[in-house]
Parts: structure tokens; sequence; C-alpha cells
């Protein structure tokens, strides 16, 4: 009898496994059948594209570049190109201020994860004012200040997709005398919102006294002296050195050798306010003469906005008699 036996196929080992037919199509584009004939391209210093023959070869360095040497064939290894994430929006200007009344360019870019950035087209940017005397931004990104008494910071807003970068920028003060009502009567606007606060304000008016005493609100600021106190007193110098206090103007005198001085306290901001300060001189009262010299400054203040100067004071006056009387006349053009 015949006997006839059959045998099962044996299964592969279970630690041999087929690779999966996908697996091999990839590495077969890469290495393919006649893996003898692979050529090796050289690869870029800095980690670029070469090529030779029919190879161009895309790989950072120290990555394998065998390719196949048979027809046109880009091989690509490593990290040839750079994947980020958005993390956020910066904006920018240049320089991070805005005259009152004029404009400037603000720039936006996404900050990337690797540290560097991408611009951003500003009409892709949705552009607002947090908070601050910024008026507007038009759609292409260009601000424009609002009209200010003094320096005043603002901060200004790009946003897109989901994110948003804000910007701090000053609003510069170039005018000292265009804010709102307190505009144009000569005297600093930032003066007037120190004390008399925001606009409008009737006793703010450049002839008005509310401390009752014989200066105008007007005299009281081209002298530096405080519009709420009627008690201002004469001005008090200490010179040299550097510092005085603002009053009433006041008749010096030094001797070895004997000079005579006039002192008054003006504005840093006289010319532009177009404040002019003439000492005038008498012997009765009635006839006054203008002084003819250019006062010195003996000590300038920017930060309280006053400077102390002086000019000679005559003895004699030039109809030849003593001068006794002297006052400070102070006009505005
Ligand atoms: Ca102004
Ligand atoms: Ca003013
Ligand atoms: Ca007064």
């Amino acid at each position: 009898m015949k006997r006839s036996s059959s045998r099962p196929c044996a299964a592969l080992p279970s630690r041999i496994k087929a690779p999966a037919a996908g697996l091999w199509s990839g590495l077969l584009l890469i290495f393919p059948v006649h893996a003898a004939d692979l050529t090796t391209a050289t690869v870029d210093s800095g980690g670029g594209r070469s090529s030779g023959g029919p190879v161009v070869q895309d790989a950072s360095v120290g990555y394998f570049a065998g390719i196949s040497p048979a027809g046109v064939t880009t091989a690509k290894q490593g990290y040839i190109g750079q994947l980020y994430d958005l993390v956020g929006i910066a904006v920018a200007a240049t320089p991070a201020s805005v005259d009152e009344g004029g404009t400037r360019q603000l720039d936006a870019s996404f900050i990337l994860d690797d540290a560097t950035s991408l611009a951003l087209a500003e009409p892709e940017v949705a552009w607002s004012v947090v908070s601050g005397p910024v008026t507007g931004i038009d759609s292409g990104g260009l601000a424009t200040g609002g009209i200010v008494y003094e320096d005043t910071p603002a901060t200004v807003r790009g946003s897109h997709l989901a994110f948003e970068g804000d910007l701090d920028v000053t609003v510069r003060n170039v005018d000292c005398d265009n804010y709102l009502s307190y505009g144009g009567d000569a005297m600093a606007d930032e003066w007037q919102v120190a004390f008399f606060g925001a606009p409008p304000n009737a006793t703010a008016d450049p002839f008005a006294n509310p401390d009752g005493d014989q200066f105008s609100n007007f005299f009281e600021f081209a002298s530096g002296t405080d519009p709420h106190s009627p008690d201002s007193g004469s001005l008090m110098a200490d010179v040299p050195g550097g510092t005085f206090t603002p009053g009433a103007p006041a008749i010096h005198v030094a001797f070895s050798p004997l000079r005579v001085t006039y002192r008054f306290v003006r504005s840093v901001k006289h010319s532009v306010l177009g404040l002019t300060y003439t000492p005038e001189f008498s012997h009765d009262l009635s006839q006054f003469f203008a002084s003819a010299t250019t006062p010195t400054v003996l000590i300038s203040d920017p930060g309280t906005g006053y400077e102390l100067v002086a000019v000679p004071y005559p003895l004699f006056l030039p109809n030849g008699r003593k001068a006794q009387f002297s006052r400070l006349e102070i006009n505005h053009d």
C-alpha cells in the first residue's frame, strides 16, 4: 500500500518576518536593484546641494549619499528642509515713536520656535490701538499720533491668525502749545495741565489770576511762579552752584569789582512760544529805557523748563539820570 504522506508547509520562523511590501518599495526608490552600481556623491561641505551626471544630491552633512546613476534621480536625506512652529508676532517700528500729528510705519513678523522670524505683509495684519494717543493705524500699518501736551506712551497691536504682538511707542510732543483749548495761548500746555488739569478750564486762561496776586497766569507761566500761590516772592539763586527758585526779578550786587545785574527767570521755550523778555529801567517811573543787552544764561534747568538769566543793571540811564526803578516786560509775538 502506497502510503502517502503530506507534510504541511513549514511556517517561517517567527523571528524571520517578511518586510512589508510598502517598506521594500520605499527602499527601492533609494536603493535600486543594482546595488553594486551605486555611486556615492560628494556631500557638499555645508550640507547643500551637489550634483554630477544624472545625480542631484540634497543631503545634510553626515547622511548617506549613495544614489542610482541611472536616470536623473534626486535623493533627499536628513534635514534638508526645516519645519517650524509659529509662537507669536513681533511688532516693530524704527524708531519706536511717532510725532503728534505725524505717522510712523509699523512692521510685523512671525516669531518662530527656532528663534528666527518670518516677515508678515502689513495687509495680513489686523492693527489696533491698545492704549494711548495713537488715533489710528491704517491697513498698511501706518500709525498716526494724536495731539498731546507731553511725550506720552501708547501701545499698538498687530494680530494674525491666533497670534498677536504689542509694541510700546512714544507719542512725541513736538508742539508745546497746541493741546485742545490750551493751544495757541503762548503758555506751555504741559504747565497748564500740571496746574489746572485737563482742558477745558477757564481758570487756566492767560488773563486769569486765580490766586489774586498782581500777576496773570501768563506772567506766572513766563516767570515760572505758582499760579495758585499769591506769595511767590523774589527769585532765589545760588550762582555759581546751579540752583534757583523762580520768583519776581531781583537785583544782584557783587563786589570786587562792583557789578550790578538784573536777574530774572524765563521759560526755556520762550523762542518757540514767541515770548520776549525786556528789562526796562527808569528814574521817575514815567520814562523807561529798555535794556539793549542780550541776557546771559546763568543757570538752565530744562527739567523744570526754566532758566535764570541776567543783564547788567545800568547805574545811569541814557538821559543821564540814575536808574532807580526797574520792571520786566514780557510780550507774546
Ligand atoms: Ca503738543
Ligand atoms: Ca497753551
Ligand atoms: Ca496770579
